[in-house]
């Protein structure tokens, strides 16, 4: 059935969990609904860029993964830093798919220890509703459904992953390339406006679509600015885009 395409204030009524009323209040603040995906790999590159694009964005996401140096101390504290500063969250691109003990091992434990400063982690749902108890302190962004070519989330798999979603306690949104329920907010990847694809199954798609077809609350953009020549230009121009595609999908 129909569900009505809310505006971000219309969320904040009915999203209660604390990262997803930050998110919405900084979207409005801000006027932006832009999350940069820091896909680099050294520590100056990430807080070079941040504090680029940090005025622009409402979260940067990271694959702490691929950093070369990763050092808590270097890297960790002026990110956080960077993040007060300029007022956004960071969402670390985790994409955890164990069973809870390994999850929670993952999230705590090892170089990264994840759970010490990340806002909002994404998880996959695939090991089930248990799987994501270990997630606390923290906010969960389910995988519902991907943007890349062949991939296997169809139409019974996202319903299936959108019930857990809906269902457990420390999942306030979903990333999907398919309209999800008002409850959750929908956190789109795959978005240029430059490239159709990148020739390894990434799958683009404009901040028009993103809004307007999949009535989505975040654009997440990593290559098509972070590879620009200029990023913090190429940010406004993204956080412009995605801004005046939300005002029209009202
Ligand atoms: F869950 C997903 C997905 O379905 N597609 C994605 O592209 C996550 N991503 C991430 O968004 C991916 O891991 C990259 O970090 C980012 C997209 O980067 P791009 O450079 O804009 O293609």
């Amino acid at each position: 059935e129909e569900e009505k395409r809310l505006s971000y204030e219309e969320k904040l009524e009915i999203c209660d969990h604390t990262v997803a009323q930050k998110l919405l209040q900084i979207a409005l603040e801000k006027k932006s609904n832009l999350i940069v995906s820091a896909d680099v790999t050294t520590t100056k590159e990430l807080l070079e860029l941040a504090e680029k694009v940090g005025p622009h964005i409402v979260a940067l996401k990271t694959h702490i993964d691929i950093l070369l140096d990763f050092d808590a101390d270097q890297t960790i504290l002026p990110l956080k830093d960077l993040a007060q500063k300029y007022n956004f969250l960071i969402m670390e691109d985790r994409k955890f798919a164990d069973i809870g003990n390994t999850q929670e091992l993952q999230f705590a434990y090892g170089t990264y220890k994840i759970s010490n400063w990340a806002d909002l982690v994404t998880a996959q749902v695939i090991a089930g509703y248990e799987s994501l108890d270990c997630f606390r302190n923290v906010g969960v962004v389910a995988i519902i459904g991907m943007s890349s070519h062949g991939n296997l989330t169809d139409q019974n798999y996202r319903d299936e992953a959108t019930k857990i979603a809906l269902s457990h306690p420390n999942v306030f949104g979903g990333v999907s390339q398919n309209k999800i329920p008002n409850e959750l907010l929908l956190f789109t990847p795959g978005v240029n406006l430059a490239h159709t694809g990148d020739g390894k199954g990434q799958q683009y798609n404009t901040p028009e679509h993103a809004f307007t077809k999949l009535e989505s609350d975040f654009i997440i953009v990593g290559r098509g600015i972070y590879k620009a020549d200029d990023a913090e230009q190429s940010a406004l121009t993204y956080k412009i885009a995605g801004w005046n595609a939300y005002e029209a999908s009202l």
